[in-house]
């Protein structure tokens, strides 16, 4: 090794902390506000993952920097959160210490790695100073009505002890268990609080259009804000006053309806059963309760209902319909209620099979063996006969309209966010509870509402949270009366719901200006959209979504200015082990980032996982690559520090060093960064053939390569002879006029068939290129006993020779 990567890496960190480098000015016109996903602090410490997308903006910050643009380029720490309180139940430790020690353990990493972070803007999810702000963005959607308690069948994880969202529930073979830790989940009625993301769903999908990001991470959150429309029809119930109300998308297809069926918790079915089914259906009800809506869903699983004896008229033929319950009708969705047409709905098609029930296609089909699915003519279906599906719909929907027998409907199927949890180490609701009924806010003088100082922090057992056993922080007054506290606490995801706003409004670490003010408006004028923000794809639809949600709330209270937080999104690609399978620990293949930097170095390890590939490609780490790494930076420093340098430009690298500035700065313009280093090597390459290099020419070089290995680039900077840090200076710019060629490649065809090519310098005169032309070997040969019988010449371009 040619340099010694300690020695270099630790001189360079401690003169940016000295010197606060990187601290975020505020005097440009132009700024750029680069996010990283911030870290939740595990006891794991940072994986090689993390460095990807670090390094991916740390880049792009360091470039903007050099260009003359204010820089916001923070990190901080998602503190709240499940590993924590289970390692402190498991070992009787208190998670606030645990946290702490791991975030000194994470910003040591993160240091050692050489990331730009102004640390100066540090924040913690979990700091009283932090959370005040959370609790009081909570406060204003109270008011606002966009948070209530609701009685809601909850998703119920035993083992963690707390109700999970939608979004932290995973499908694990048909059954639902937990995103932490893989524990079953079922679903339980329980008082709880949720926000009314609902309420914004179509901003929230509307909103996506205008954003620059990856279309899978759109298209993730379109399936889940799941818009639809269609029509609810009124089917009358027979000898019965009831009607019932179903939602279909295929208003189309109503005469080929053969049975209606209901939810099974769906609340007219006991009032529609007759005495006879009255026994099954109750019995299918209770069966019902067990089940998860992802199994009633998995079209994998067989079909069960049961008859309840009544039936449906259907109101275009007054055809007499059997009502059923089914569990794979879900009784959240639409009216919960449906109108089956077998022929042309697979799980209705299923049901009626098993229970031999009339199927009837309306939509011309080749085959009657499976249901038909496609946009055929409709047939066996009175005045919509020969209409194509989406014309028949618009006239069915207006008859029936007409009749008052249906009404335009938009679904969604997301479903407001349930916002509360049975646990401990989370942000305290800031309200409370008084003996009327009703809830009252915790004054705003009086935020945050803090966490009590217990030790006790097991479940409660009854499903509560164990803030329960804090007796003396739980019961309080408000103007003298009595008051209980709420013991739930807020899921993880609040804390990240704004984090990007609180850096903005960071004086120091954990301190902030009043976000409710005139200097946080214009602070957030400055910097917002965020405008590169780069993370894992398993964001999509959680944190994503939540604080998209939480922003455009922000914005209808004219806290900030802007409608979307996040302008850009890119995905970092995950890194896998060398094997190609995703590193565990069980499979041994864990690659540790502060070994690679105590024997390659951090800027080899950027440098090396820049260099893999696509920044959003999924990739296998390579110790060879990470050598071959290491090796070009060696080459570098020699090239740099050993070879002459020298004030007068000999022209020889005009071409190659102008195309380098030029190409490497769209490239990370672009986030091609594997290009950018390659270009950087054919730069190297060219300059090590010469004796000596043009001073300034060794400067842009080392300029380009500083955002990528920026130790050894500041290093290479001081030996150049600078004293002030090469983040100070002015990223390079290219001579266009240096970067046109001035040679020319020539044709050579004999007879109009390409024989040969020649490069000569521009301007070559026509005899000269004939002479040169055939001199070539190839054209020798085949001008051989030949005769030419005429020269066609032009300059710059081609020489055809026309031989007999
Ligand atoms: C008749 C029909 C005919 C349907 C046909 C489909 C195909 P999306 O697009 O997801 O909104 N549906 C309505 N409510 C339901 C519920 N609570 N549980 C399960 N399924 C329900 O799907 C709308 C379609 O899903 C509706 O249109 C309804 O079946 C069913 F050839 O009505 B359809």
């Amino acid at each position: 090794m040619d340099f010694s990567h300690k020695a270099v890496e630790k001189k360079w960190q401690k003169f940016w902390e000295q010197n606060q480098t990187f601290k975020t000015t505020n005097n440009n016109d132009k700024k750029a506000y680069i996010l990283d996903m911030f870290p939740y602090p595990s006891g794991a410490g940072l994986h090689v993952g993390h460095p990807r997308g670090y390094t991916a903006t740390d880049i792009i910050s360091r470039m903007r920097r050099m260009q003359g643009y204010d820089v916001l380029h923070p990190i901080g720490w998602d503190a709240f959160g499940l590993p924590a309180e289970q390692y402190a139940l498991k070992t009787g430790n208190d998670p606030r210490e645990f946290t702490s020690q791991n975030i000194k353990v994470f910003k040591k990493q993160l240091q050692t790695l050489g990331f730009s972070f102004d640390y100066n803007k540090e924040i913690n999810t979990s700091d009283p100073n932090y959370y005040k702000i959370t609790q009081w963005i909570f406060q204003k959607m109270y008011e606002n009505g966009l948070a209530e308690t609701r009685e809601a069948d909850v998703n119920w994880c035993e083992e963690l002890g707390t109700v999970l969202a939608n979004e932290e529930v995973l499908n694990q073979n048909g059954k639902m268990v937990s995103e932490v830790g893989g524990f079953p989940v079922i679903k339980k009625p329980m008082k709880q609080w949720v926000l009314k993301i609902t309420k914004y769903a179509d901003r929230l999908l509307e909103g996506l259009d205008k954003l620059d990001w990856p279309s899978s991470v759109k298209e993730l959150q379109k399936n889940w804000i799941g818009k639809s429309e269609g029509l609810e029809i009124k089917f009358q119930v027979k000898s019965s006053s009831d009607h019932i109300n179903v939602f279909t998308t295929r208003g189309d297809t109503i005469f080929g309806v053969s049975y209606l069926v209901l939810a099974p918790e769906h609340n007219q079915v006991l009032k529609i059963t007759t005495d006879q089914q009255k026994k099954a259906v109750e019995q299918y009800i209770q069966e019902t309760r067990t089940k998860t809506d992802i199994d009633r869903q998995d079209d994998s699983k067989p079909k069960t209902g049961v008859f309840t004896g009544a039936f449906g008229i259907n109101p275009v033929n007054q055809e007499l319909l059997p009502i059923y319950i089914a569990d794979y009708v879900l009784k959240d969705y639409g009216s919960g209620a449906v109108m089956a047409v077998p022929a042309h709905d697979p799980r209705d098609w299923e049901f009626a099979q098993k229970y031999q029930l009339p199927i009837k296609f309306v939509q011309q089909s080749k085959t009657n063996d499976k249901p038909f699915v496609g946009e055929s003519p409709l047939i066996n279906s009175d005045f919509l006969n020969k209409l194509n599906p989406k014309k028949a719909l618009e006239v069915i929907a207006k008859h029936l309209k007409d009749k008052k027998i249906a009404e335009s409907k938009i679904n969604f199927k997301l479903r407001d966010w349930l916002f509360s949890r049975q646990r401990f180490y989370g942000e305290p609701f800031p309200l409370l509870f008084l003996e009327d009924g009703s809830i009252a806010l915790v004054p705003e003088s009086e935020l945050p509402v803090q966490l009590p100082k217990i030790d006790y922090i097991k479940p409660s057992g009854t499903g509560e949270s164990p803030l329960v056993n804090a007796k003396e922080w739980v019961n309080t007054t408000f103007n003298g009366k009595q008051a209980r506290r709420e013991t739930n606490t807020m899921p993880q995801w609040a804390g990240s719901c704004w984090y990007y706003l609180a850096y903005i409004l960071t004086t120091s670490p954990n301190n902030f200006v009043e976000i409710n003010s005139k200097e946080a408006f214009e602070l957030f004028r400055k910097w917002l959209p965020v405008d590169l923000y780069i993370g894992g794809q398993e964001h999509a639809v959680l944190h994503l979504l939540y604080a998209r949600f939480w922003h455009q709330v922000l914005f209808d209270l004219k806290i900030v200015p802007t409608a979307e937080p996040f302008q850009k999104l890119l995905n970092q690609g995950m890194i896998l082990g060398e094997n190609g399978e995703k590193m565990s620990k069980s499979k041994g293949n864990v690659i540790n980032p502060d070994e690679i930097v105590d024997s390659h170095g951090a800027d080899t390890l950027r440098v090396y996982e820049m260099f893999m590939g696509p920044i959003d490609a999924a990739l296998p780490w390579s110790f060879k690559g990470l050598d071959g790494s290491r090796k070009w930076l060696d080459r570098v420093y020699r090239l740099i520090a050993k070879k002459t340098i020298n004030a007068k430009n000999n022209k020889n690298l005009d071409f190659i060093y102008n195309e380098t500035v030029a190409k490497v700065s769209q490239m990370i313009e672009d986030m091609k960064y594997n290009t950018a280093i390659s270009q950087m090597m054919v730069f190297v390459n060219a300059a090590n053939k010469e004796d000596e290099i043009y001073k300034p020419y060794a400067e842009g070089f080392v300029q380009l390569l500083s955002p990528f290995a920026p130790h050894l680039a500041e290093e290479l900077w001081e030996l150049l002879g600078h004293k002030e840090s090469i983040s100070s200076s002015k990223w390079p710019q290219s001579d266009a006029t240096k970067m046109q060629k001035n040679t020319s490649i020539i044709a050579i065809q004999i007879n109009g068939k390409l024989r040969a090519t020649i490069e000569v310098e521009l301007g070559t005169s026509e005899q000269e290129l004939l002479k040169k032309a055939k001199s070539e070997e190839n054209i020798v040969s085949h001008l051989k006993d030949k005769q030419i019988l005429k020269e066609i010449v032009v300059v710059d371009k081609i020489v055809n020779l026309v031989i007999k």
